[in-house]
């Protein structure tokens, strides 16, 4: 684990009013970050739940396209509720989220803290939107943003993709990775000709634990080449392993953060959820060039260890301002967190 400079809680739920009276704010967090002039960006994944609870029924929210929220009711007894996240089908094994997210946008003029709560709200959109958006990682390419996102439907969990040039308007480009696929990373430039993503495939055949995978494209739309990057690895990372921040160009390679979790099977609960730093050829990002032995970032200030979900630090930003890294991140599937961390010490641990 590294030496942080600082640690910042930046936004909790209470601070927000919810989207609909129905509805009370259960999680801000998972924020995608990017720098606008002297700016820093953050699009927050809202969680939202059912105020309203009923003796013997189990609530699950949803977006009709047309008809907006609606809250479905089910016998309790045909589900199991343990996960907080999750209900599961006794029988079918089929899950529903007890919860819906969308984003909204803050700004923050010195990194730390935001200049306003009033933040602007992007809903869910169509079918594949229907249980939620959620974890957008936000990368520039020219003078455009793009927004790769999680979309949640009864179809699964994929990744589609947004664009804006300015945070006020917004074009949707559809699904880009079919479910189940999440942690998707945009390459801020084209290499060889070819865009570049990160992303994680979350096969339901579990010949492996796992893995992040490294996929080009000629115009952000049509993925292919896919390559295995990391997987199978350490302890830490044997439940879960994902990219996190958006890669960011040094003079030694793609600078990325990226997570894991350290669950082991049967074990209740999510395990704990650490950060881990890796270097990517600068030319061939398919090769990895440095990668820290140990997760640089564990949880470890009260607001990460306590929450929605207990331990997690979840990196989905990373910016440098004067020689320090501000690490951009969900904790504990609660609250959004900024930790700052020396430029050498960094490099240091890439080893
Ligand atoms: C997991 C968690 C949830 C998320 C769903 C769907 O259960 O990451 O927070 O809502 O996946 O993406």
């Amino acid at each position: 684990m590294l030496d942080r400079q600082f640690t910042h809680c930046m936004l909790r739920p209470d601070d927000l009013e919810p989207s609909d009276e129905r509805m009370k704010v259960v999680g801000t967090f998972n924020p995608g970050i990017t720098q606008l002039g002297d700016q820093t960006v953050l699009m927050v994944r809202v969680v939202e739940a059912p105020i309203e609870s009923r003796r013997g029924f189990l609530c699950s929210p949803r977006l009709h396209p047309q008809h907006g929220l609606v809250l479905d009711w089910f016998p309790a007894e045909e589900h199991d509720a343990t996960d907080p996240r999750v209900y599961t089908h006794r029988i079918h094994g089929t899950i529903r989220l007890k919860f819906l997210s969308h984003l909204r946008v803050f700004r923050s003029s010195d990194g730390k803290t935001l200049d306003s709560l009033e933040g602007k709200v992007i809903e869910p959109q169509g079918e594949y939107e229907t249980y939620g958006i959620e974890d957008p990682r936000i990368t520039q390419i020219g003078d455009t943003f793009y927004i790769a996102y999680v979309c949640v439907s009864h179809h699964g969990v994929a990744t589609a993709l947004m664009s804006t040039k300015d945070f006020e308007s917004y074009q949707r480009h559809g699904v880009i990775f079919c479910p189940d696929n999440k942690d998707v990373l945009l390459f801020p430039e084209k290499l060889d000709g070819q865009y570049v993503a990160m992303h994680r495939p979350m096969p339901m055949m579990k010949f492996t634990t796992p893995q992040i995978w490294i996929a080009r494209s000629p115009d952000l739309l049509h993925w292919g080449h896919h390559e295995q990057l990391i997987g199978n690895g350490s302890q830490w990372m044997r439940d879960r392993a994902g990219g996190g921040t958006p890669p960011i160009k040094t003079e030694q390679g793609w600078l990325t953060v990226y997570h894991g979790s350290n669950k082991l099977p049967g074990q209740g609960g999510a395990g704990v959820y650490t950060a881990g730093l890796m270097l990517l050829d600068k030319k061939n990002p398919s090769k990895i060039v440095g990668r820290s032995s140990e997760p640089i970032m564990e949880p470890q200030a009260e607001f990460e260890k306590r929450g929605f979900l207990d331990t997690v630090v979840f990196p989905t930003g990373l910016l440098e301002r004067d020689n320090i890294y501000y690490v951009y991140y969900g904790a504990a599937d609660d609250a959004v967190g900024v930790a700052g961390f020396k430029r050498e010490d960094f490099f240091d641990a890439l080893g």
